[in-house]
């Protein structure tokens, strides 16, 4: 297995939504040794420590929308650290609540359209989160950036995105909480979307593989979005958004375990985890569990798949 050097970033994102926890994620990852997992796998692991928003004007409770000027704050950073991360290996972005996917995969299609490479996105959630500031009834900024990082517009005061990820480079899988408006956006969308009873019916490799395969045909850089709640909460209870019937912790790994053998992740989120709302450190094992998958832990060896 060729060594990656990890870059952990750590985004303690709170402003995404209204209920707090998820800035204690990055130390909860740390914790439950996402470090030592990814350093005995042969990686050099490099910890920057916790990323503060860039300076932003305080919020106030008037608007409609939840703390917009920290989370404008956080995307400027992230968009920055993450296309600077770029350049030294593999970011991991530890969450932080899903707001910080505004920046993070932001700033990573900036950096693949530097080197004239297409951007990917799988997005493992039980939502998509591809509201505008305009069509989000909750006010919630952690339901937007799919919105955000494919161009849709009203994302008034956030930074421009230059590199708007092609809708069809992403990939949505897990998904079983969708709103009115996101899913009358969706289906006017050329966003490829895989909902539990898609999994259900045709095993959760099929679509993955087809994906895999695009991005490996296009030489594109892949980016991985995992949200706790894409697995059952069940297994994985530390989230302030749980929806019941979601992903195994056997679907979780086999997906983390096809992306390494694929060899095409090149950035990656551990977002939504609120340990506040852990059961004895369950849900953050789990995640780095899964990451560790994704960087190559395995049981046995077996023939690598080639993409395409
Ligand atoms: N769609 C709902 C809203 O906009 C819930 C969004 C939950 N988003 C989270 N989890 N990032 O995916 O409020
Ligand atoms: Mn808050
Ligand atoms: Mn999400
Ligand atoms: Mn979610």
């Amino acid at each position: 297995m060729t060594p990656k050097t990890c870059i952990l970033i750590g985004a303690p994102v709170d402003s995404g939504k209204r209920r707090d926890g998820c800035l204690m994620g990055p130390d909860a990852f740390r914790t439950a040794g996402l470090t030592a997992a990814l350093s005995d796998l042969g990686h050099r692991v490099e910890d920057l420590g916790n990323l503060s928003p860039a300076p932003f004007t305080p919020d106030t409770d008037d608007g409609p929308l939840v703390a917009p000027n920290e989370t404008i704050g956080w995307t400027k950073q992230l968009m920055a650290s993450a296309e600077q991360a770029m350049t030294q290996g593999m970011p991991i972005f530890l969450g932080g609540d899903h707001a910080l996917s505004l920046g993070s995969v932001a700033g990573v299609a900036n950096y693949a359209a530097d080197q004239g490479r297409p951007q990917f996105v799988l997005w493992l959630d039980a939502h998509t989160d591809f509201h505008t500031p305009l069509t989000t009834d909750s006010g919630n900024l952690h339901g937007t950036p799919v919105g955000y990082f494919t161009g849709r517009n009203d994302f008034n005061g956030f930074p421009t995105v230059n590199n708007p990820v092609p809708q069809e480079n992403v990939c949505m899988i897990g998904l079983r909480s969708v709103d009115t408006p996101e899913r009358m956006a969706l289906e006017a969308s050329n966003i490829h979307r895989h909902d539990m009873r898609d999994i259900d019916e045709n095993g959760i490799a099929r679509p993955l593989s087809a994906f895999l395969n695009r991005v490996a045909q296009a030489n594109g850089f892949l980016h991985v979005s995992l949200d706790v709640d894409f697995l059952d909460p069940s297994v994985a209870p530390a989230v302030g958004t749980t929806v019941p019937g979601g992903a195994t912790v056997r679907e979780g790994h086999l997906i983390c375990e096809m992306l390494h053998d694929s060899g095409l992740m090149t950035s990656l989120d551990l977002v939504e985890l609120n340990p506040f709302l852990d059961e004895r450190g369950r849900t953050a094992h789990l995640m780095v569990d899964l990451c560790a998958s994704a960087l190559g832990r395995r049981v046995f060896d077996r023939p690598t798949r080639s993409y395409p």
